[in-house]
């Protein structure tokens, strides 16, 4: 058995025991209430899933396990200039424990030992207009896989409880190791005249797919390696991490599950918000005939927005209160290795500009930016100028988390979600004559 499995299996099996005993003995301790606010609001807080992988504070924003993000990037293993591999990340939210480089290396090689995707991927993809949205196109050959489905074939076959977990992980290894593959080949048909470039089996996980993409520039590779980690996991409750739990738990295989969580991510609400950032910052920059806006102009520009009626893409957030890490990752990102970009200027300035208006409309609990504020500037700044394609990117890192918590939500026995749903009768029952 292969390190990082056998490694996985000890933890999962004691924990799984400690659960059961738990659940059995205390299990009718009550840890939450729910208002009718929180009923007609989205379920924000409800605490209603178990998920190992990571957890969220509002204010601190995400910890993988209990680290940081700059606990993280300091503390994993990391590519020449320091950026950790998301190959680290993914070993950490399985174990919880930080991976030696030569885990790290070995880990790598196995996802290179499993990335070869079936013929029939590329062929599905072929027969669909290259100008079919990108996340469409990733879903569908995220689809075109699950022939290949080893918990499939194996629960037809009779498979019994307690191996679930072991056919998710080999599924969602195998996964994990394909994506790049899949989601370069949409970018190179998309926007490269279907023109593909080989793997490169020398690389680690993040410059082979910087590779695959069109680009060999080291500060790109550690562009990927930063932001393949950062993205990969923020807690349960998100909509592409609580889709793939909810499918996952129906005992839909990874393909099947991951796909589904795929496109709660393109939504604008969610991932597809990479895109909107930066198509929003270039409209502004178009409006207001200007490469560097002053933040007057860009407040001017904020309100108009605002008096739309649309929101500020890249602003807010569900739980957190506070600028979120992940932007700051960035932020730094782009202190350290790019000068004297405009785009990204603009950037900053907009960070200055918008929480003081959002507050000032006294409804936006969280003025503050989210992870998709920064990126798409960075990925204009290195060439890749196909927004369509960023909330791709996304999804490809959020595989490593999503697919972690599955194997655990397999090892742990996780029953079928199937939470309570009320009417509107029920609603204003309750408030009679309170
Ligand atoms: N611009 C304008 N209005 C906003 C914004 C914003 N960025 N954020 C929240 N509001 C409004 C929101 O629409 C709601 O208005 P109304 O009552 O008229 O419907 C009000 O403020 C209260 O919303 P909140 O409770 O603060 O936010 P909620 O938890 O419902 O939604 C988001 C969170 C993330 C959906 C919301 O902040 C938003 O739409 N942000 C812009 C889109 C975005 O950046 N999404 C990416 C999130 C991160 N990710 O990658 O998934
Ligand atoms: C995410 O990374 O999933 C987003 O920040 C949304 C969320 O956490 O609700």
């Amino acid at each position: 058995m292969e390190a990082l499995k056998q490694k996985f299996a000890d933890k999962a099996l004691s924990l799984y025991q400690e659960l059961r005993t738990i659940s059995k003995e205390k299990g009718s301790l009550k840890v939450d209430e729910v208002t009718l606010q929180q009923v007609l609001g989205g379920a924000r807080g409800i605490k209603m899933m178990l998920w190992e992988t990571s957890q969220l504070d509002p204010n601190k924003g995400i910890r993988f396990r209990g680290y940081s993000i700059p606990e993280i990037k300091e503390q994993l293993p990391s590519g020449p200039q320091g950026e950790p591999k998301p190959e680290g990340l993914f070993w950490l939210m399985l174990t919880g424990e930080i991976p030696t480089a030569e885990e790290v290396d070995a880990l790598t090689q196995e996802w290179h030992r499993r990335a070869d995707v079936p013929q029939q991927v590329y062929t599905t993809l072929d027969s669909m207009p290259a100008d079919t949205h990108p996340m469409t196109q990733f879903t569908i050959g995220i689809m075109a896989m699950q022939s290949d489905s080893v918990f499939s074939r194996r629960y037809a076959e009779g498979l019994p409880k307690s191996e679930y977990w072991d056919a998710v992980y080999e599924d969602s290894m195998n996964l994990i190791a394909r994506l790049p593959r899949v989601a370069a080949y949409i970018y190179r048909r998309a926007f490269k005249d279907g023109k593909h470039i080989d793997p490169d089996t020398s690389l680690d996980y993040s410059a082979n797919y910087a590779h695959l993409l069109g680009s060999d520039d080291e500060d790109f590779r550690s562009l990927m390696r930063l932001y393949l980690t950062i993205h990969a996991d923020h807690e349960g409750g998100n909509a592409s991490a609580h889709t793939v739990n909810l499918v996952s738990s129906t005992l839909s295989d990874p393909y099947l599950s991951f796909a589904a969580g795929m496109n709660a991510l393109a939504g604008p609400l969610h991932g597809l918000a990479n895109q909107e950032v930066i198509k929003w910052i270039f409209e502004m920059i178009d409006a207001l005939g200007t490469q560097t806006p002053t933040e007057q102009q860009i407040a001017d520009y904020v309100q108009q927005t605002l008096d739309e009626g649309k929101v500020i893409p890249g602003y807010g957030h569900a739980v957190l209160r506070e600028p979120d890490p992940r932007f700051t990752a960035q932020r730094r990102f782009a202190e350290q290795y790019i000068k004297d970009s405009d785009l990204i200027t603009t950037v900053w300035k907009i960070f200055d500009v918008v929480p003081p208006i959002l507050q000032g409309l006294g409804k936006v609990k969280n003025p503050w930016p989210n992870v998709d504020a920064h990126s798409g500037a960075l990925l204009v700044h290195y060439g890749f100028r196909e927004f369509s394609y960023y909330t791709v990117l996304f999804g490809v890192s959020r595989a490593l988390g999503v697919l972690a918590a599955g194997i655990w939500s397999r090892a742990l026995g996780m029953p079928l979600e199937r939470p309570k749903s009320v009417t509107s009768d029920w609603v204003k029952a309750q408030v009679k004559d309170k």
